[in-house]
């Protein structure tokens, strides 16, 4: 009978399990029954067995909604340095490309970064972590990519690893191999030799990365290069995610599906050909707002698209220093509204159950169902709906990570 005694069972919640076809997989009064670290009942309240509900410890949470906790599922949070001086300069009408050219934007941030040690790159990244915390992120991918030579890559990656033990979060790490070129190499090509020769194999046995991704764009690598490193990748059994179709139609889409990827990510520019290779690869779509919105973009991913062809359309903050200094899965929810045109409900599966599948993790995150991972937030609000309608807006969350609130921890 102890098993029993230690379930605990948040009860009349309004259940936004993010789980089959209805808007918001909603249970109005529902009941979610927690055993250790993993849900082991969901449904309405008042059909909750007796099993689950003698002896357990009830949490009466009065018509709050409770939603998966958030999965952002693309950023790049572990940099140091600013990028503030570049956000007027393109507000004076320079474009991100040219500062690129000129040897700012991402190689400015890696100037800084390789100049960090481990703990003041732990220490800048804290205070970003924490407060996407406070805004229900429970689950966090983290790119490294402002290294670009081994030493400062396998760093970047060691600290994404180490966040999860100083807060409330599962970390995902990605060794996003190929993001700018270093000037140091005398060209792309001998600087991809190098990733895949060297870099890519060390960090695979190191066990420091779970995919691996790249920026492949006109300023960055061909799909050609793209490519290669892909390869190298899957022959070493790691995943593949993709910066795709950001700033130009080239076939990203098309590419990362081509190689099972997890996930394209941007896709503004992406044709009908990159979307139908994604939808029979089953490869996530991954908008981000945020980067949309910084940039002033005009083009806009296409929605449509891949709603008719059923593809999965996560969301994720893009949490970096240049195109997205975006924290907040709140924010971006309301971003991907607004901008794109996403409903509140699509919107919340973006940063849930979309995105467990973008990171692989749909069997243990991201839906309120029994055997997946007790990961979720009681908000004090009355609908979901209203999670993604305010600007910056902050309801009030008690966040629940493996079971445990915060004061238990
Ligand atoms: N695409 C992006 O949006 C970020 N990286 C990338 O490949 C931007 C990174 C930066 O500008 O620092
Ligand atoms: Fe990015």
């Amino acid at each position: 009978m102890s098993k029993i005694a230690s379930h605990e069972v948040w009860t009349r919640a309004r259940l936004a399990t993010m789980a089959g076809d209805a808007p918001y997989g909603l249970i109005d009064d529902g009941a979610l029954a927690v055993l250790g670290d993993e849900i082991v009942w969901a449904g309405p309240r008042t059909l909750l067995p007796s099993a689950f509900s003698t002896g357990a410890k009830v949490r009466d949470v009065g018509g709050r909604c409770i939603t998966p906790g958030f999965v952002d599922c693309h950023t790049h949070v572990v940099y140091a340095g600013d990028r503030a001086g570049e956000f007027a300069l393109r507000l004076a009408g320079v474009d991100y490309a040219e500062i690129a050219r000129a040897g700012g934007g991402i190689l400015s941030t890696v100037r800084a970064t390789r100049a960090a040690t481990e703990a003041e790159l732990a220490a800048a990244a804290d205070v970003r972590v924490a407060a996407m915390c406070r805004d229900g992120t429970t689950t966090l991918e983290v790119k490294s990519g402002y290294g670009l030579d081994c030493a400062t890559e396998e760093r970047m990656l060691r600290v994404a690893r180490a966040l999860s033990q100083r807060h409330r979060l599962r970390v995902r790490t990605t060794y996003l191999g190929l993001h700018a070129l270093d000037p140091a190499w005398a060209g792309a090509e001998a600087y991809v030799d190098y990733v895949c020769a060297e870099v890519l194999p060390r960090i695979a046995a190191e066990g420091l990365a779970d995919a691996v991704d790249a920026f492949c764009e006109s300023i960055a690598f061909s799909p050609e290069q793209t490519a290669r490193f892909f390869a190298a990748a899957r022959a070493l059994g790691l995943p593949v995610k993709l910066h795709a179709c950001q700033l130009s139609a080239n076939g990203g889409g098309a590419l990362a599906a081509r190689f099972g990827a997890l996930s394209a990510d941007h896709l503004e520019h992406a044709g009908a050909d990159d979307l139908d290779a994604m939808a029979a690869a089953g490869t996530v779509a991954v908008l981000l707002p945020g980067a949309f919105y910084y940039l002033r973009e005009r083009t806009l991913p296409p929605v449509a698209g891949l709603r008719e062809r059923g593809v999965p359309v996560a969301l994720a903050t893009d949490c970096n220093p240049g195109t997205s200094p975006l924290l907040s899965p709140l924010l971006a929810m309301n971003l991907a509204c607004t901008l794109f045109g996403l409903t509140p409900d699509e919107a919340l599966r973006g940063f849930t159950a979309h995105a467990a599948r973008a990171l692989g993790l749909a069997d243990t995150i991201g839906t309120l169902v029994p055997g997946l991972k007790a990961d979720f937030t009681v908000w004090d609000a009355e609908h979901p709906a209203q999670l993604v309608a305010g600007i910056g807006v902050n309801p009030g969350a008690s966040v629940v990570v493996a079971g445990r609130t915060a004061e238990e921890d």
